[in-house]
């Protein structure tokens, strides 16, 4: 099988200089081969030291585990415990940002501050916290309070899932009592309910994951709103995507991982006038190259306009360029087979979380309290590592795009608001009514080796650019979007159906961009995804109906991680018709499957659709675009 449809990446593959030996997930991925069916199917089960139990799925076999746990049973509680562990993942990253906003508050975290005091009002008025006569740094203290009490037990609906959402939908949720009223309690009572002998109601189970699901929107939209008060909301920037942004003559630094309060620190010092010296120093005439990788790389890509390499599953084609000095990660997303790939050239692989170690890599912990410290420190790793670069085993090539991102919610109303300044959803309203723009799409998640990396995202853009319909993107889907040069004004005209040029062009100039909007619009990292909520929630609101009536949907043709199955539910929860174009280990229950394909649909509005191929889902998603712009009379 074809391994990536990036140029880029095939092009390393290929030439690279790491020598036979070098494996990459591509052929770890065929050594799996055959993979285990029962896996596959949902219908394993590890939960206690009676099993492994397997039901056979053809009906021959047993049809229970040893406890009595049918098949739906089974892949009901594999289903919730992925949900609770991408819950998990984004509740860690979105706590420690508020622990460093409460450092920063009590003088700890000196080289932290509020960058965009707007959005700290902003946030906080919507908080229900009291604005006027009132200092940016007391209103932060409310702020940090009540972020915090969202992770232990609030006894009430979590502020900031009933603050953002349509009415309705806080209405619907708590019909079916999927209000969460703490993060980690809910992620607690996930693990709980699907221990060994708990909960073996299949339908009862998966409201839990529906009720973590919200949970995970919560955490994610509480990190991104925090990190924009520490590092500022994204305005449109002009960057560059693919492999071709490292440089030969630079120490290449590539930052990877997801969390801003590492990268984004690094970032800041790798401009400092003395850092980029003695990179020169030791060489790099070019100086410091600083680059990104997955959600990271999304987050200083958004601010700063910092260039992205690659994404996930290319992640080691990035150190087989031999290009790399230092690879500095921080959690979630990282391969440990990075640090392998790092012996077969010079590369430093950098560890900086406690929680985030591996062998082969170095750990240089990161001190919030010593943040700009421990970066210079980090990046002179990296100056050090440039001097035994061989120049012999260096293949970068040659291809980037160019990529306007930085597209945050009030990014996008900003740009409307140069249409129209007194009322700038109008214009996205009115072109939505008169078909200009047929619908909308978030295009989120990864990049899975079950595809040729990309295919799937490109395949259904065309297509659905073709047919007028906008595109929002965010995680590795932003990644491969700005990687193939679908973030450009060119790219609407290339690209975008008569109606959506159209609009685009009439933003894009007002907004003095000289040229359309992209048709694929950079919301941010995995974590952002709550940034299109936003936006789906005040055009619902404008009109007056719910998100699940909009001609709105999403899909995540190449999903991999639990994080992925996390963001996907709350999406079906909060009413979005939800494309997966890799099958998740459910169909072992047929229960399972058909709640999450159709009966959902009925209790929230949204649902699953499971479509491989992406010729297909482009169609299917068209399909109920239509449906909804038709249930609105359009
Ligand atoms: Ni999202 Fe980002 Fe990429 Fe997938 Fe991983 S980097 S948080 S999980 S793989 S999109
Ligand atoms: Fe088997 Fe039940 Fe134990 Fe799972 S919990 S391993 S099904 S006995």
């Amino acid at each position: 099988m074809k391994c990536s449809i990036d140029p880029a990446v095939t092009e390393v593959l290929n030439n690279h200089k790491g020598g036979n030996k070098l494996k990459t997930a591509w052929d770890r991925y065929e050594a799996q081969q055959p993979q285990c069916g029962f896996g596959e199917l949902g219908v394993c089960c590890r939960h206690c030291m009676q099993g492994p139990c397997r039901i056979d799925p053809f009906g021959e076999g047993p049809d229970r585990g040893i406890c009595g746990a049918t098949a739906d049973t089974i892949v009901a509680r594999g289903v919730a415990r992925a949900v609770a562990g991408g819950t998990a993942s984004h509740s860690g990253h979105a706590l420690h940002i508020a622990h460093v906003l409460k450092k920063m508050l009590a003088g700890k975290t000196p080289d932290y501050a509020i960058k965009d005091e707007v959005k700290l009002k902003a946030v906080a008025g919507r908080c229900g916290i009291a604005i006027e006569g009132r200092s940016s740094k007391e209103i932060a203290q409310d702020l940090v309070e009540k972020a915090l009490s969202e992770f232990g037990d609030k006894g009430e609906a979590l502020t900031w899932a009933a603050t953002t959402v349509t009415k309705a939908r806080l209405e619907t949720f708590s019909k079916l009592g999927i209000v969460p009223t703490s993060i980690d309690g809910t992620i607690a009572e996930v693990m709980h309910r699907t221990t060994y002998g708990v909960d073996a109601d299949p339908v009862n189970i998966l409201l839990g994951a529906l009720k973590c699901a919200v949970a995970d929107y919560t955490a994610c939209h509480l990190a991104t709103d925090l990190s924009d008060i520490l590092f500022g909301t994204p305005q449109p920037v002009v960057s560059k995507a693919n492999l071709g942004v490292l440089k030969e003559d630079a120490v290449n630094i590539a930052l990877h991982g997801h969390n801003p309060l590492l990268s984004d620190i690094i970032a800041q010092v790798a401009s400092e006038p003395e850092m980029i010296a003695e990179a020169q120093a030791a060489g790099a005439a070019g100086g410091l190259n600083v680059v990104g990788i997955c959600c990271t790389g999304n987050e200083i890509m958004m601010r700063h306009g910092i260039p992205l390499a690659t994404s996930s599953i290319s992640q080691e084609v990035a150190i087989m360029t031999g290009a790399i000095d230092a690879m500095v990660v921080d959690y979630q997303c990282i391969m440990p087979a990075i640090a392998t790939a790092a012996e077969c050239f010079h590369t430093k692989v950098i560890t900086t979380m406690p929680i985030a170690k591996m062998p082969g890599a170095e750990h240089i912990a990161f001190s919030d309290e010593n943040a700009v410290e421990c970066a210079r420190a980090i990046l002179r790793q990296g100056i050090e590592r440039f001097k035994s670069r061989n120049p012999d085993k260096v293949c970068i090539p040659q291809k980037s795009s160019t990529a306007i991102a930085g597209f945050s919610a009030e990014a996008i109303v900003a740009a409307l608001a140069k249409v129209n300044a007194d009322d700038p959803l109008k214009p996205l309203i009115d072109n939505i009514v008169a078909g200009n723009i047929r619908g909308i799409c978030l295009f989120a998640g990864c990049n899975t080796v079950k595809v040729p990396q990309d295919h799937n995202y490109i395949e259904m853009v065309k297509k659905l650019l073709a047919e007028n319909v906008l595109i929002l993107a965010t995680g590795c889907a932003s990644s491969a979007y700005a990687r193939h040069g679908f973030m450009t004004s060119e790219a609407t005209i290339r690209y975008a159906g008569k109606g959506l040029a159209a609009v685009l062009t009439v933003i894009g100039e007002a907004a003095g961009l000289g040229g359309p909007l992209p048709p694929v619009l950079h919301m941010g990292s995995c974590v952002d995804n709550p940034r299109a909520v936003d936006v789906a929630v005040a055009i619902a609101n404008k009109l007056g109906v719910d998100v699940s009536q909009l001609p709105v949907v999403a899909s995540a043709p190449e999903a991999v991680t639990e994080k992925a199955v996390a963001i996907g539910t709350w999406a079906v929860a909060g009413g979005l018709p939800t494309h997966l174009g890799v099958v998740p280990p459910v169909l072992g229950s047929k229960l399972v499957t058909e709640v999450l394909t159709s009966t959902v649909k009925d209790l929230l509005g949204g649902y699953f659709i499971v479509e491989p191929d992406p010729a297909k889902a482009a169609v299917a998603l068209l399909t109920v675009i239509d449906e909804r712009r038709a249930g609105l009379g359009l």
